[in-house]
């Protein structure tokens, strides 16, 4: 998969080069090209940004730049290969774990990380409208506001470069992880323990020390479904009846979760104060 980053901060992608995906990359599996968005500038203060139409606070990217830096990044590929380009951004469609499955099945994504207020709208309206160059996606990484798109690039590398085949090391099936789009049930993960069996006076729960896979499996499981119930609700209330057993329904009764005509479980009432 190629990957290029395009950005006035290229030392913000550093660590693009460390762990997992800077292996991957050295392994071959990756082809990663950041570049410095100030290349595609003409005058002597390398400008990227002008004040905005309108009025207001802040600065805006201007188009110039980035215009002839796609055009030359798009241009690069073999011919016929359009990329996806992705613009991290406040007010994009939501990062999801079966998003970055799709886009792990790309062979080519180009990063637009913005600073200051973003970049001028035009160029984002110019890549959308050319589907035969380039499609464009204008995603978030989560509610909250980030001064700048690079940190949402490498939390976007990262949970795509660990989907890419042969990239983790161990085969560990991406279909048990949390937010795995196949999975029937998306649960939280459980608590996990290693060596040493006592640690400042704490154990490890017997269960894991006992040799019974199936025991420990549904341990594993009543863990998942405690902590999802507990801390995302309404990941609990969205499963499908189908994909909870005789004894996920037991446990979340436990909870005092109730089973709804349809099977779906309904959380425990809350308590009002009066
Ligand atoms: C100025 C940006 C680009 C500023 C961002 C994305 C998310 N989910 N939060 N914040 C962000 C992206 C903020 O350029």
């Amino acid at each position: 998969m190629r990957l290029d980053v395009v950005t006035i901060f290229p030392e913000y992608l550093e660590p693009l080069n460390v762990s997992l995906v800077g292996k991957a990359r050295a392994r071959g599996l990756l082809d990663v090209r950041v570049h410095d968005l100030r290349h595609w500038t003409h005058d002597r203060h390398h400008t990227v940004d002008d004040t905005p139409y309108g009025g207001g606070p802040g600065m805006v990217m201007k188009p110039e730049p980035w215009g002839e830096a796609l055009d030359t990044v798009l241009a690069s590929g073999a011919p016929g290969h359009t990329p996806r380009i992705l613009v991290p951004t406040p007010s994009g469609s939501p990062f999801t774990q079966e998003l970055a499955e799709e886009l792990a099945a790309a062979p080519w994504l180009v990063f637009t990380p913005a600073r200051y207020e973003g970049i001028d709208r035009r160029v984002i309206d110019e890549y959308a409208h050319r589907p035969d160059v380039a499609a464009v996606h204008e995603i978030s990484i989560g509610d909250y506001v980030l001064a700048g798109g690079e940190a949402p690039v490498l939390v976007m590398v990262e949970a795509i470069a660990r989907l890419l085949p042969g990239v983790l090391g161990n085969a560990a099936s991406h279909r048990d992880d949390s937010f795995a789009p196949g999975a029937m049930a998306n649960l939280l993960e459980g608590p996990v323990y290693t060596k040493p069996p006592e640690w400042r006076g704490q154990g490890i729960p017997e269960v894991l020390l006992s040799g019974h896979h199936g025991n420990i499996a549904r341990w594993r499981r009543d863990q998942a479904l405690t902590r999802t119930a507990a801390l995302r609700p309404e990941l609990i209330e969205t499963t499908p009846p189908d994909a909870l057993d005789k004894h996920d329904r037991a446990t979340l009764e436990h909870l005092g979760w109730r089973a709804g005509a349809d099977g779906r479980f309904w959380p425990p009432e809350q308590d009002v104060e009066e």
